[in-house]
């Protein structure tokens, strides 16, 4: 008999595999709360937005959508992105629209490798990597800001602009964000990833706040990057790495290199947080709609199942994060992997080995 919380959480399974994660995701957080002995329960809303919803409505999600959303105490997404529908179309329309309506404004993805995945990185089963990268979330070179054919020139003289911005109440926040956490962690290193060299105005603005800011925490080892040095340091020297604080569209890239060292895209996970709680947080697999293996019950699970484990740390019940983490160790260990993985288990093979892994 459930007597503890009921956690309201709006589902936005999306486009492609989006559909299959969330589904398997659903499964391992329903089994969680059956075994939770009444601690939680979940009450699932679930939205068909995404490219099917644009095709018969001509938007990416219902007018009013973040009013409907509002009241959740979360949103578990899915992936964005069809082919018939220009990415940029897909992507502002659902997942920007969410992330930036609700001031999401900083993602956090922990980039780990997991017992019994082998990458190209992984020199020896116990190499570690262990890092969280911190993407600013709601500004920067995705302040969506620019235009195009600007000054109506002719065929083949197009102009278009694309601005970047910078806020200093912007970079402050997602800075600190990242010292804070930086302090829960064992080596207490934060790394700002720049290209202030290149880009005179906002990255030097970026530097100089995280310069600053700095300041404030004695106790945390810091350093500076050019975005460039940086994705050859992740290859080169991953163990000199903790915390990575970057830009929005340079911790897009990171964290994608990132997770592909430690194995696959399909084990990324992600929170889009409002760390002051005025509004719902968002919690989805890094991967895309992989529309050329979708539908073939063959997609990953573990990124969304590791994305529900931050879910249920962000709401308070840092053990059944755990458990989910757990679970998730335990089945790659048993050698349960997805082909992503280098394996042949199908989602559905993988998602029940995680729910009978909760009970390990
Ligand atoms: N689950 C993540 C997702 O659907 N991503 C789609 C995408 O294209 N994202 C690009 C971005 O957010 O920068």
């Amino acid at each position: 008999m459930n007597s503890g919380k009921t956690i309201r959480i709006a589902a936005i399974p999306g486009d492609g595999v989006g559909q299959e994660v969330v589904a398997a995701g659903r499964m391992v957080l329903d089994a969680l709360a059956e075994d939770s002995n009444g601690a939680f329960a979940f009450e699932w809303t679930e939205f068909p937005w995404g490219s099917d919803y644009y095709a018969q409505h001509g938007r990416m999600m219902a007018e009013g959508g973040l009013e409907q959303l509002r009241d959740f105490d979360a949103i578990y997404f899915g992936a964005v992105g069809w082919p018939t529908i220009p990415d940029h179309i897909s992507l502002w329309g659902l997942r920007l629209a969410i992330c930036q309506g609700f001031d999401q404004w900083a993602n956090i993805r922990p980039v780990k490798f997991l017992p019994g995945v082998t990458s190209p990185m992984r020199k020896a089963d116990d190499t570690e990597l262990d890092w969280v990268v911190v993407r600013e979330n709601s500004e920067g070179e995705y302040a969506g800001m620019g235009g195009r054919n600007l000054g109506g020139r002719p065929p083949g003289g197009e102009v278009a602009v694309q601005s970047a911005i910078f806020t200093e109440v912007g970079c402050e926040r997602i800075m600190r964000f990242a010292f804070d956490l930086a302090r829960t962690r064992t080596r207490k290193h934060v790394t700002s990833v720049t290209k202030s060299n290149a880009q005179q105005y906002g990255m030097v603005l970026w530097d100089d706040v995280f310069n600053r800011v700095a300041k404030d925490y004695p106790d945390v080892e810091v350093d500076s990057c050019l975005v460039d040095a940086m994705a050859a340091r992740f290859i080169l020297q991953p163990e000199s790495l903790d915390v990575v604080v970057a830009s929005n569209l340079h911790a897009d890239i990171l964290s994608d290199l990132g997770s592909a060292m430690a194995g696959s895209l399909g084990l990324a996970a992600s929170a889009n947080l409002n760390p002051e709680r005025r509004t719902p947080s968002m919690f989805e697999p890094v991967h895309g709609s992989a529309p050329d293996i979708a539908g073939q019950g063959i997609a990953n699970p573990i990124g969304a199942v590791g994305s529900a484990a931050l879910m249920m740390e962000h709401l308070g019940f840092p053990a059944a994060a755990e458990r989910l983490n757990k679970a998730i160790e335990g089945t790659t260990a048993a050698g349960v992997l997805p082909r992503d993985l280098g394996g042949n288990a199908t989602t559905e093979e993988v998602t029940s080995a995680i729910i009978d892994n909760l009970q390990a």
